[in-house]
């Protein structure tokens, strides 16, 4: 259930960690820093080397017909999936999911969400359940708002939670609030040994109590 962040800009070095930790990962997600400074052809060549499905995670805001444009240049490049944000509306969130698999931002990791973000993030819950997409982000550095977002999202759809590690989320809690797939960035690709520090998260999740 771990999704490694890959805000690398580097080609060389985003398939060089990728390959290393592959082994204890659910997939990989790929940012703006990986895209702007290796190209959009690394989402096929990163599926190639370590055969998980890529998470483009470009918090698509726009318009329908530019959110639809994004979303499938990002689709017929390989992606399995796209992260966009809920607040621009069901229109431009319906154009998305029309090209595949989606995943809607309800409520981010960062201090600054509180002052823009959860005051709607029951709408967007709405619109969530409304619109069926693949999963939800919601805020790994808040376990209390995971719970209520797992209370109030229909029980199929995917709780991915950013936030864990260098933002001071702490992963067993993500999961026990209602998390089922955490988002690890820096903690895992700027450690001494990324390899090491994924298999320690993994060994960590799949301890008994
Ligand atoms: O609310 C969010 N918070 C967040 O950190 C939504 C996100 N998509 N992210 C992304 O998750 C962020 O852009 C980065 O790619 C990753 C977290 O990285 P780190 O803080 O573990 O390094």
């Amino acid at each position: 259930m771990i999704i490694l962040a890959l805000d690398v800009y580097e080609r060389k070095r985003a398939l060089k960690i990728a390959e290393e930790t592959k082994d204890y990962l659910w997939a990989i997600k790929i940012n703006w820093p990986l895209i702007l400074g290796s190209g959009i052809g690394i989402i096929g060549e990163l599926k190639e080397k370590t055969g998980l499905p890529v998470i483009a995670d470009l918090k698509v805001a726009d318009i329908p017909n530019t959110n639809k444009l994004i979303a499938k240049k990002v689709f017929d490049n390989g992606a399995d999936y796209i992260i966009v944000h809920g607040f621009v509306g069901r229109d431009s969130v319906r154009a998305v999911m029309e090209e595949g698999s989606t995943i809607i931002v309800v409520e981010m990791s960062h201090p600054g969400a509180e002052e823009f973000m959860q005051p709607i993030t029951d709408r967007l819950i709405e619109m969530a359940n409304e619109l069926k997409p693949f999963g939800v982000v919601a805020p790994g550095t808040r376990p209390e708002r995971i719970r209520y977002i797992r209370e109030k999202l229909d029980g199929d759809i995917k709780i991915f939670t950013p936030g864990i590690g260098a933002q001071g989320g702490k992963a067993k809690e993500a999961l026990k609030a209602g998390a089922d797939y955490i988002i690890v960035g820096r903690a895992i690709y700027n450690a001494d040994n990324p390899r090491e520090a994924v298999k320690s998260l993994w060994g960590e999740l799949n301890a008994e109590d």
